[in-house]
């Protein structure tokens, strides 16, 4: 077992992981320092609580490495290439990151871990570990929704409630600082371009959600809507007898899950799957039941029932599970027009589904485009677009391919990025739109150039259409 006392480890960032590990590091006895590269005014206010547990913190400074460091553990946002760690390769010390300390830090204290099923893609991981979790727990099993859904994995690995499972949501940063991380079962529901600025290029983002296969012992999970998913399991290098397991919206294959008739059907984990089948739930109980949901929830039953969930509580739990705010959701009808906040759509992938859902469409959409392009997107929704309005910092990159593939569509572009545009689009767009027709805020960018988060981007459009509503009603 590792030792920990007495170790001089460089926490990278001040963050949620940064905050949970050092703890975590610190109360195992480590020389704990954590260095940041910001200095406002919530960084110092946690410096003041850490400082007073016992853990340095070096502000406005992400480059120079401590002096004596023996390991960096670092939070899933900073880049490879980061000079932290270049430092750190000078100097011939490691670099990992939370998530791998939470797998080294599993049965410390003579527990029997919990074994872990892992889920990541592009879009819908959050979705689908929560339906996860949602299964496990109609199941009777002790569990929690952990990792990039915004609880660091450390603090519950190490805290004093027993787990029987535990549902892991890995995004692609934090597999590539978690080497050695073994699941039970895993799942890549897809993988389409984004976060193309932190990893460098579609292959080593690729490579990096593959990670998520490595060494599982019972179950691969992958879609076969996207080849390149089950690409990745073939490359895995997975423990004896760990099966590769489909999902599928159409009817399954042997050793798949999919749909019959408006019913998930289970064709991997029965007896004889060549000739029997095993019904888990009906489409009607997913919520909501659109077709980017059903692969999601059948992804969370493969994973279920490769854990030996019985069928009953794959229905019982998809049933009790309320998806997300900012995802699809149906904020208000006005004067016949319906108002849609996807803000949680911050990549093309997520903005492709949600423009693929309805047939006349005025787009909100922009913000930062990290590094992707729009030429796909536009072209398969050109068809279903009355009009466009443009907002945020990276918009002339949407306002180029509409250009170039739809030119006949109307756009405006707001030219703005504070944070009333909102409300200036959501006026925009009910001007432009008609009776029947859908004002989609699907923005394809992430949100921070003109809001902290995507709840916030979501909350504003929500308001502005309330405030749209109001104004129609006196
Ligand atoms: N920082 C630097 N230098 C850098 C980068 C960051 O100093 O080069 C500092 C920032 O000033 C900040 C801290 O590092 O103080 C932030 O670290 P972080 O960006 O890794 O964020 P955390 O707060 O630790 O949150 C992370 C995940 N964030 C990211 O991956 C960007 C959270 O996922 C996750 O919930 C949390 O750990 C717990 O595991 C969020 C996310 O946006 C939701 N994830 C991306 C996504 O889903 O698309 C991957």
């Amino acid at each position: 077992m590792t030792t920990w006392h007495g170790r001089n480890i460089t926490v990278a960032g001040l963050g949620v992981s940064g905050i949970s590990a050092a703890r975590a590091l610190a109360g195992l006895g480590a020389s704990v320092t954590v260095v940041d590269g910001g200095d406002s005014e919530t960084h110092r206010l946690r410096a003041t609580v850490l400082t007073a547990e016992g853990i340095s913190v070096r502000l406005a400074d992400a480059v120079t490495l401590p002096e004596g460091t023996d390991l960096v553990v670092t939070s899933p946002g900073w880049k490879p290439e980061s000079p932290l760690f270049a430092a750190a390769a000078e100097a011939g010390v490691d670099v990992v990151g939370d998530v791998e300390i939470a797998w080294q830090l599993r049965g410390r204290d003579g527990r029997e871990p919990a074994p872990w099923l892992a889920i990541t893609g592009t879009n819908g991981k959050t979705t689908t570990t929560q339906m996860l979790a949602s299964i496990l727990t109609a199941a009777g099993k002790r569990t929690a929704a952990v990792g990039n859904i915004g609880t660091p994995i450390i603090d519950v690995v190490l805290a004093d409630e027993s787990y029987d499972v535990l549902a892991v949501e890995l995004s692609s940063y934090q597999l590539h600082w978690a080497p050695s991380v073994h699941a039970h079962s895993a799942a890549v529901l897809n993988l389409a371009p984004d976060h193309l600025d932190w990893h460098g290029s579609m292959e080593a983002y690729a490579a990096d959600k593959g990670r998520i296969y490595e060494g599982n012992s019972v179950a691969c999970v992958y879609n076969a809507a996207d080849p390149a998913t089950e690409d990745l399991v073939r490359e895995a290098d997975v423990e004896e007898g760990c099966r590769a397991i489909g999902f599928t919206l159409g009817p399954p294959g042997p050793s798949q899950l999919g749909v019959v008739d408006g019913i998930l059907v289970d064709r991997a984990f029965v007896t004889n799957r060549q000739k029997n089948a095993q019904e888990l739930a009906e489409v009607a109980d997913i919520n909501p039941p659109a077709p980017h949901n059903i692969a999601n929830a059948l992804a969370a039953a493969a994973l279920a029932r490769a854990y030996g969930v019985d069928p009953a509580a794959v229905r019982d739990g998809l049933r009790a599970f309320r998806p997300d705010a900012h995802r699809i959701e149906h904020v208000a009808d006005v004067a016949g027009v319906a108002y849609i906040d996807d803000s949680k759509a911050t990549n093309t992938h997520a903005a492709q589904a949600s423009l693929a859902a309805y047939e006349s469409i005025v787009w909100i959409a922009g913000g930062l485009a990290k590094g992707a392009a729009f030429d796909e997107l536009v072209t398969g929704a050109a068809g279903r677009l009355r009009a466009v309005v443009l907002i945020g910092a990276e918009r002339a990159l949407i306002a180029e391919a509409l250009a170039r593939h739809a030119p006949e569509v109307p756009v405006v572009d707001l030219d703005r990025t504070d944070t009333g545009a909102m409300s200036a689009a959501v006026r925009e767009a009910a001007g432009l739109a008609k009776p029947g027709d859908t004002v989609l805020m699907a923005p394809a960018c992430a949100s921070m150039d003109m809001f902290a988060n995507y709840n916030k981007r979501g909350e504003a459009f929500a308001d502005a259409v309330r405030e749209l509503a109001a104004d129609g009603s006196q």
